[in-house]
């Protein structure tokens, strides 16, 4: 009477979907503090975003007006991947110094992304601040693996191994 219990229990557990699901928000919206409304200073705000497994951020500006100072210096949004800064943001529009997002679309190198927003002690005049969306997207690197190596099996056509047993 046992062994069949044992092997219910047992398959019930194999038949359980592994692991717990994944917590964090595939997508979500980011924005400057008060956001429509103009951003107050001396503000600093860091959002760490991570992606599932396998998966990396996109992220994109809908809305980007900040003061613009040198290499900006006073008030920016910054992207960076732990110690790896993948972009510096301030202003309005880009300069030769100071870049702003415009329609750029940015992408974590890999799950995680970390943005930060700060503002100095002044600004010359208001400013909007910013908002951002973001969205965890497929590792394009594996696609364009899979996809290669279809194109080199094709290729191999007769020559290759894998057709021997077709
Ligand atoms: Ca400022």
């Amino acid at each position: 009477m046992r062994l069949p219990l044992l092997l219910c229990l047992l398959w019930g557990s194999a038949a359980a979907p592994p692991g717990p699901p994944w917590l964090e928000p595939l997508f979500g919206r980011l924005a400057s503090p008060g956001f429509p409304e103009d951003y107050g200073n001396n503000q600093e705000q860091v959002w760490t975003l991570t992606a599932p497994p396998g998966f990396r951020l996109r992220l994109y500006f809908t809305h980007f007006h900040l003061e613009l100072s040198y290499l900006c210096e006073y008030d920016f949004v910054q992207l960076s991947a732990g110690t790896e800064v993948l972009a510096r943001l301030c202003g309005q529009e880009s300069t030769d110094t100071e870049p702003a997002p415009g329609n750029q679309t940015f992408r974590s190198p890999g799950q995680r992304m970390d943005v930060t927003f700060r503002s100095d002690y002044s600004n010359e005049k208001p400013f909007t601040g910013f908002e951002a969306f973001y969205v965890a997207e497929g590792e394009p690197r594996r696609e364009d693996t899979a996809w290669a190596n279809l194109r080199t099996s094709i290729y191999l056509g007769h020559d290759s191994p894998y057709s021997a047993s077709v």
